[in-house]
């Protein structure tokens, strides 16, 4: 696999600082090493710059919408760059806005693709559901084409243009929605599967129904969202808006394991991991090391262990 490596040291889509040091903690953790160790091309393309924009004030309810929105615009150019030179994209975050910049990156590469959203939220607020005006609870809404008569026109993210159906996405994860989400993932009939899902079917029948989903109308490149809030804060505690209930390490782990075998993983973003969020360096380092853990396993790592194909006893 070749890896093209970006990382987004980016909090503006939420309130609480901390969640910029991501990117620079996570590849701290050995994540280069890790992913060439096991056999990875990797490409670090360093860290996107990202301005201030002065007089942001928020515009209805959103808040931070010109800073949020130029920061995106900023990862969108990267993470095409990065698809342009044929690498499978991972975006490191900052906050899960920026999923607005990394699926308009890679959509620009690709005809079409499915989104797996993996997250204990929805992350599907529009400009006028949001109940904080946090733009890392809505970025889905500025993506769907289903939903763009509901968006209306905001200083800064107008420039959006939606390029998934509601059909391309599958949330696994879920159990803190706002009301406004709860309406839309019903009214659009999009395919997810909450943690009251993942305990009737158990991780893996989930998995294979998601891909049976993803597959039905055709193979597409898969763009894999990945929250580090989905799993169990006893596991990731260092984020921004821990909700207990969440997935096991195993099943977090299980998810990429499966995304790998299918072998149209195009794009992957990895969010919201905040170390001053964590009490205690534990904490932390527990939540840092489930992040690069998750990654690897989108890249092949497996826990059966593996050896070279040209591997002989001596
Ligand atoms: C809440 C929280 N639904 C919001 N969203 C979070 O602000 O719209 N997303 N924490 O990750
Ligand atoms: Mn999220
Ligand atoms: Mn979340
Ligand atoms: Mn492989």
């Amino acid at each position: 696999h070749s890896v093209g490596l970006v990382g987004a040291p980016f909090s503006k889509g939420q309130p609480r600082d901390g969640v910029e040091k991501g990117p620079d903690l996570i590849r701290g953790a050995g994540l280069v090493e890790k992913l060439r160790g096991q056999g990875c091309a990797v490409k670090d393309y360093g860290n996107v710059d990202f301005d201030d924009v002065s007089d942001d004030s928020p515009v209805g309810k959103v808040r931070r919408p010109r800073t949020v929105g130029l920061a995106n615009q900023r990862l969108a150019d990267a993470v095409k760059a990065i698809k342009e030179d044929g690498y499978v994209s991972v975006m490191l975050g900052g906050d899960h806005s920026l999923a607005i910049g990394s699926i308009l990156g890679h959509a620009a590469s690709q005809k079409g693709l499915s989104v797996v959203w993996v997250d204990a939220h929805a992350d599907i607020n529009t400009p006028l559901t949001t109940p904080t005006g946090n733009i890392h609870g809505q970025p889905l809404s500025y993506l769907i084409k289903e939903l763009h008569c509901k968006i209306p026109a905001v200083p800064g993210l107008s420039w959006i243009k939606p390029c998934v159906s509601a059909d391309d996405i599958v949330y696994i994860g879920l159990r803190d929605l706002d009301p406004g989400e709860h309406y839309i993932l019903k009214s659009l009939g999009i395919k997810a599967y909450s943690m009251t899902e993942v305990d009737r079917l158990g991780i893996a029948k989930v998995m294979e129904e998601t891909c049976e989903h993803m597959f039905s109308r055709g193979k597409k490149p898969i763009h894999l969202s990945y929250d580090i809030d989905a799993i169990d804060p006893t596991v990731t505690p260092a984020t921004g808006t821990p909700v207990v209930g969440g997935l096991t390490y195993r099943e977090g782990i299980y998810i990429t394991e499966v995304i790998h075998q299918t072998g149209l993983l195009s794009a992957l973003d990895m969010v919201e991991v905040n170390p001053k969020r964590g009490k205690t360096d534990d904490e932390i380092k527990s939540t840092v090391d489930t992040a690069v853990d998750v990654v690897l396993g989108c890249f092949g790592r497996t826990r059966e262990g593996s050896h070279p194909p040209n591997y002989s006893v001596p």
